[in-house]
């Protein structure tokens, strides 16, 4: 397999579930600006939606959307219990998640890295995350993870909320996810995706 990267996006999210998994994979970096491979592939022939991540399967096909690859890398080692089992109910609560990390917190996030946001717009946007990190932390309560056990629905939390600190949102108001972004960064998988992506020294 391979995963098509760029440092700390939301692809860092199957970089550590991939790790955590210990799957064999191969990394290759992406240049979004200019939409070309470390390798000098054009990326938009990879995936036209010209985005990360993608991963690269053994069949020669591409997945494409975080949420479908976490759950495709959690299926390929099911005794680690990354992903409740395909059809369970535990496994819609994990989808829950996973389409609300998408839709309510990466792409909120995610948008405040645009320089071009108006303050008006910029101050909606905090304010809505604001109340988004009060579900989660509500839901988290003291709970280790978001589903109990460690699991994809993690990767995917740890790799938004690490945005926070670059677009100015403190998360001291919730010290339940200050203490659960320390927890993650314990983890080996964690600690090794940041370094090799150049982002821990
Ligand atoms: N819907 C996609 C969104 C992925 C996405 O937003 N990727 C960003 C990095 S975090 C990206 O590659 N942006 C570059 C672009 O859209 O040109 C998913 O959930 O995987």
């Amino acid at each position: 397999m391979k995963l098509y990267y760029s440092q700390g996006a939301c692809s860092l999210s199957p970089h550590i579930a991939l790790l955590e998994a210990g799957l064999p994979f191969d990394l290759v970096k992406v240049d979004l600006k200019a939409k070309q491979t470390e390798k000098g592939e054009n990326f938009l022939e990879i995936n036209a939606k010209g985005y990360v991540p993608v991963l690269g399967l053994d069949d020669g096909t591409v997945l494409t959307e975080g949420p479908a690859i976490l759950q495709y890398i959690a299926d390929l080692k099911p005794s680690l219990h990354l992903a409740p089992p395909a059809g369970s109910r535990a496994r819609y609560a994990l989808q829950e998640w996973l389409n609300f990390i998408t839709s309510e917190l990466h792409k909120p996030i995610g948008s405040l890295f645009n320089q071009n946001m108006p303050d008006s717009w910029r101050h909606s946007v905090n304010e809505l995350v604001g109340r988004r990190l009060d579900w989660v932390s509500s839901q988290l309560g003291e709970k280790p993870y978001l589903m109990n056990e460690f699991g994809v629905a993690d990767c995917y939390l740890f790799t938004v909320l690490r945005w926070t600190r670059y677009v100015g949102i403190k998360l001291n108001p919730w010290p339940n996810l200050v203490a659960y972004m320390d927890r993650m960064q314990e983890r080996s998988g964690v600690t090794h995706a940041l370094k090799t992506e150049g982002i821990l020294k």
